[in-house]
């Protein structure tokens, strides 16, 4: 699946620039260079791999190779083997199968991580590939996420199955799925909300959701798809435990990527959650919404700008 059209990977690089940025700025001799590791430009690799949010666990693991082995070439290129390591395994596209129609998708996710726009950004993909698309909004709890969610859908031209503001959440989804159904729609997108009066009424009413989705399809929803947001760094990874124990999800697209020095937060995750990683978002428009790739994102980080 292939969402990006165009300049992919230059986009992509566009993206990564703040976290390669403070990644590399002074230290570019001593990951790129065959400049020999001192103790002083050991403190300096530590700190930078900590500022770019890659977390302890992996900075401790590179430092630890370093001091073991005599190095051999440039230090990037151990950087870089270490993190595709770590990366591969959560490289697991997601995959609509001709057979299951329709596909169901739950999204979920503290609000502000960028759910709506996901949904937006995956319904313009699966259209492109020819897939039909329906997207409910049984994030109910204000009146404009549901107007956020028909402004995605008139731009990717999928319909929107919606009811007021403040309507059961569950009934929507009953409604939306009950449409699908009739119109044999091949994916459905269900926007859900970010925030409650406590995260327990959250969480209950995600669970009441996934009941009524699997009533209505049977062997639903085939995904939960956890919407991260990479500028909340470690926050983010203690809420992704909580929506992970109270309803399991099976993958996460991590956005925001654009906007951070904090990209290394991707690593942290791979590491810390054995979950796929389905997608990456690096910008705000229809089509920055990528499939991870461990290679395209090792390699983009480790690219200086003007190299190709
Ligand atoms: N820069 C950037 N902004 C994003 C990305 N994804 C979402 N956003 C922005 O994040 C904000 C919140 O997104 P929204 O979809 O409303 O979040 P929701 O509350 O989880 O539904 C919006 O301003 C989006 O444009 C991304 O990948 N990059
Ligand atoms: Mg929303």
């Amino acid at each position: 699946m292939n969402f990006l059209k165009g300049d992919l990977i230059g986009k992509f690089k566009k993206g990564l620039a703040k976290t390669r940025e403070i990644l590399f700025t002074d230290l570019d001799e001593l990951i790129f260079g065959q400049k020999e590791i001192d103790e002083k430009s050991f403190e300096e690799l530590e700190e930078a791999l900590i500022r770019a949010d890659i977390g302890p666990s992996f900075t401790e693991g590179i430092l630890k190779q370093l001091k073991d082995k005599k190095q051999t070439g440039p230090l990037s290129e151990l950087i870089k083997i270490r993190m595709k390591e770590i990366l591969s395994p959560r490289e697991c596209p997601l995959i609509i199968p001709d057979h299951i129609v329709p596909f169901v998708v739950m999204v979920v996710g503290v609000n502000g991580t960028g759910k709506t726009t996901t949904i937006g950004k995956l319904a313009y993909g699966f259209k492109e590939q020819g897939l039909s698309v329906l997207l409910v909004a049984a994030d109910t709890f204000r009146a404009a996420a549901i107007e956020q969610l028909i402004e995605w859908g008139n731009r990717a031209k999928a319909p929107v199955i919606r009811q007021k503001a403040n309507a059961d959440p569950a009934a929507v989804v009953f409604d939306g799925l009950n449409s699908a159904l009739a119109s044999h729609t091949r994916v459905v997108l269900i926007d859900t909300a970010g925030r409650l009066h406590t995260k327990v009424n959250l969480m209950e009413e995600l669970k009441k959701i996934k009941r009524v989705i699997s009533k209505v399809v049977p062997g639903a929803p085939h995904e939960v798809l956890l919407v991260m947001d990479a500028t909340t760094g470690q926050n983010g990874l203690a809420q992704a435990k909580m929506f992970h124990e109270a309803i399991g999800v099976t993958g996460i697209a991590l956005t925001k990527l654009d906007g951070t020095a904090k990209g290394g937060i991707l690593v942290r995750i791979a590491y810390e959650l054995s979950i796929p990683i389905r997608f990456i978002g690096v910008g705000e428009d229809i089509d920055d919404l990528k499939p991870f790739s461990a290679e395209d994102f090792v390699e983009a980080l480790f690219t200086k700008p003007g190299e190709s």
